[in-house]
């Protein structure tokens, strides 16, 4: 039998022909593998001798998908219906063998297998939505076919990867073979089909559980609503959904022909290109220049941190989490006590959610020890900082560390603002210190900003990056500056934010702009969340600002039942008449004349310069590519997946030459906060693309 091409190889085990693909990394379906499919399985089946045909994968994974590169491009060699074809329609038994992964396009091949043979810790999924796509293979039709359509629609719409042993049990997999023996497991199966002469299976024709679903429209109306909040303004769940209706309601060649056209208007539109782009973005934000495998770690066995606040008790649960033991130090016994019950607090309404037994509490509780004595933390490998801003007190708890920390531990702060280059100088080890900025609920929230100041060795900004990805954050490296990346961006909005409602709009017209955009609140609701009187003082307010003067009226956000917004009983938000007329009172003492400023404004005057910034960002080299910054404000701070993170809005929705050319407009009407950055225009002139300008 032999090579068919580079990536796939026929070979035979008595009258059963296996056709193997090895396309590495993930086996995804790139015009060579559907090649090698296509001829592989024609092949097979015209020789008279084979009885059934196995396909499997070589390395990590079955096929994990169409190939995503190869979106937007001219397909060449036979296209995967083709391939599909050639399998469905084969003259003997095709039994797909899954290890890995079979997902997307590769579990849409094995779905036209005949037979699907899988090990115990393998997955089948269709994860198109997280692509902003549908399954565009004949996957919405055939898997409600097999799973029924109310499974159906949970895996369409979520992307979830279903473990083998629950694809037993819903029939989307036939037999389990033994962990790590798929190709004798998938034989054996192949020779028990011939051997009982089994039917050549074909999804397409199995309408049972399809058909007991017709008219009872009610499952996807019901469907729609329980998923309406979490899939607020994506088309693709919208139009997954469809597709299994169709599975439904029409004959397989009419569903199929539905599938075809929503695909095609998903995959040809802005939002699919949007999440493509961040699924690309999600790993590359791993890779550091000058970074490589050969780059020594250091071994991370025992973590500690200081400050027992909220912020110290979330990091400290990241750890646990991962089974890493922490100790938390605190000044004194009474606020750690505090702190340690809320740890537990917290893991207990995990569990009382069923994400974690009972067993995992204890477990983890008890992987957290407290201390008020910092000697504690001399044996720790990483040491996290989590108090108060204060530089006084930072460097004081830095010279402390250097004192008693073991050579070669790394020395961390939490600051979200403050200069970690001055933190690292008051300690012989600056090469040691390094900001690692989680996001506030700390064990809920993905982002982890990893701050490398001038010093910091490779060996400290490898190891962070890796204990990142251990307990399950998605980690940006970013320089030092005011804000780092998230927050020196969202400072931009902000202000004008602030300044918008001085000029002639009102808070919930802002929030509302914002909300519509996609963001999960605007700027004001989200004051109202946090408290307006977070870093207030009462004594030094001087009424001076609408925040002052809210907080002095005690109108302090939701937990006072009044900020920007009234809030009822039930915290449901009402814009307020009385902050109303303080914002005009504002206007008036500030001799701001105020205007309509319509929504379109608002969105500009607060997007563009946030745009504008990251482009001061990257000049300055406070993070290595623009993608990184859409990977911040997507994990922290819900910027829309389908919107692609700000930098790719501005360069790919909106475009470069009209960013700019409104910052000018705004700089001209509003003064030099829209002073556009150097390299933006240096963009524009040159008609570069930030990857072509090596960003
Ligand atoms: C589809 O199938 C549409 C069809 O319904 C219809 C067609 C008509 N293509 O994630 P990793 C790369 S849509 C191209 O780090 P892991 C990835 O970029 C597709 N490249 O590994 C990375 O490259 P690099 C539906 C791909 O072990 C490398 O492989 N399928 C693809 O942590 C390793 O990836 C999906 O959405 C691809 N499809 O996770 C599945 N997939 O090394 C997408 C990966 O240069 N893939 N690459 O950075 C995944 O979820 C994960 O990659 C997987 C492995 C779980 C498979």
């Amino acid at each position: 039998m032999g090579n068919i091409n580079d990536v796939a190889d026929l070979s035979t085990e008595g009258e059963i022909a296996v056709l193997t693909l090895n396309s590495p990394p993930v086996n995804a379906l790139s015009a060579p593998v559907r090649e090698g499919i296509f001829e592989g399985i024609k092949k097979a089946a015209a020789d008279s001798a084979v009885k059934a045909i196995v396909l499997i994968c070589d390395g990590r994974t079955f096929i994990a998908g169409a190939d995503i590169t190869e979106f937007g491009k001219k397909p060449t060699g036979p296209s995967l219906f083709d391939a599909q074809d050639m399998i469905e329609n084969a003259s003997v038994p095709v039994i797909a063998a899954i290890h890995g992964t079979a997902l997307g396009g590769g579990l849409e091949v094995a779905l036209t297998c005949h037979y699907r043979v899988a090990v115990p810790s393998a997955k089948c999924g269709l994860p198109e939505v997280n692509l902003g796509l549908l399954p565009g293979a004949g996957g919405t039709q055939r898997l409600p076919r097999i799973v029924g359509p109310e499974k159906a629609l949970e895996m369409v719409t979520t992307g979830q990867h279903v473990p083998a042993k629950k694809c037993l049990e819903m029939g989307l997999v036939d037999e389990l073979a033994e962990e790590g023996k798929l190709r004798e497991g998938a034989i054996a199966f192949a020779k028990k089909v011939v051997a009982e002469n089994r039917p050549l299976k074909k999804v397409r024709e199995m309408n049972g559980k399809v058909e007991a679903a017709r008219g009872k429209p009610e499952i996807f109306e019901n469907f729609r609503k329980s998923i309406a909040r979490k899939t607020r303004g994506f088309l693709a769940p919208e139009y997954n959904i469809q597709c299994i209706e169709a599975a439904v309601n029409k004959p397989f060649d009419e569903g199929i022909k539905v599938e075809r056209e929503l695909f095609t208007k998903l995959v040809t539109g802005e939002q699919s290109a949007a999440q493509r782009h961040v699924f690309f973005a999600e790993r590359q934000v791993w890779k550091v220049p000058g970074i490589d495998k050969d780059t020594k770690r250091i071994p991370i066995e025992k973590v500690g941190i200081i400050g027992a606040g909220t912020m110290g008790g979330g990091i400290s649960m990241n750890f646990a989490n991962a089974g890493i033991p922490v100790t938390i130090v605190e000044r004194d016994q009474a606020p750690l006590d505090k702190g340690l019950a809320t740890i537990r607090k917290n893991y207990e309404n995990t569990a009382k959610k069923g994400r974690i037994s009972m067993d995992d509490v204890e477990k983890r509780t008890g992987l957290i020890q407290g201390t008020t004595d910092m000697k504690a933390l001399a044996d720790c490998d990483l040491v996290i900082e989590a108090v108060f801003e204060n530089m006084d007190v930072k460097q004081d708890i830095f010279r402390q560390l250097d004192e008693i920390c073991k050579p070669g531990a790394i020395l961390a702060t939490n600051t979200s603002a403050l200069d970690i280059d001055e933190i690292a100088s008051v300690t012989k080890r600056p090469e040691a210190v390094i900001g690692l900025h989680f996001f506030s609920p700390a064990n809920v929230m993905r982002l982890l900003e990893v701050v490398r100041a001038d010093k910091t060795s490779k060996e400290v900004i490898a190891t962070s990056m890796d204990l990142a990805k251990k307990i399950g954050k998605i980690a940006a490296l970013v320089g030092v500056c005011p804000g780092f990346v998230g927050n020196r961006i969202l400072a931009q909005r902000q202000r004008e934010a602030n300044k918008l409602i001085l000029e002639g709009a009102m808070p919930w017209d802002v929030d509302r702009v914002l909300y519509d955009f996609g963001l999960p609140m605007g700027p004001f609701a989200m004051s109202d969340l946090a408290g307006l009187d977070l870093g207030w003082r009462k004594e030094n307010s001087k009424g001076e600002t609408i925040r002052d003067v809210l907080c002095e009226m005690d109108r302090r956000g939701q937990k006072t039942g009044a900020g920007f917004y009234d809030y009822d009983e039930n915290r449901k938000a009402t814009p307020s008449k009385i902050v109303e007329d303080i914002i005009k009172d504002f206007s008036e003492k500030k001799q701001i004349q105020r205007r309509d400023i319509s929504d379109q404004e608002i969105l500009e005057r607060c997007v563009y310069p946030m745009i504008n910034e990251g482009f001061k960002i990257l000049e300055e080299g406070k993070a290595i590519r623009a993608s990184d910054i859409d990977i911040v404000w997507i994990n922290g701070y819900g910027w829309p997946v389908y919107r692609g993170g700000p930098m790719y809005y501005g360069e790919k929705i909106v475009g470069l030459d009209k960013v700019l050319a409104k910052m000018q407009e705004f700089q001209k009407a509003h003064g030099d906060d829209f002073e556009p950055a150097a390299l933006l225009e240096k963009a524009v002139k040159e008609g570069k693309s930030l990857s072509e300008l090596g960003y």
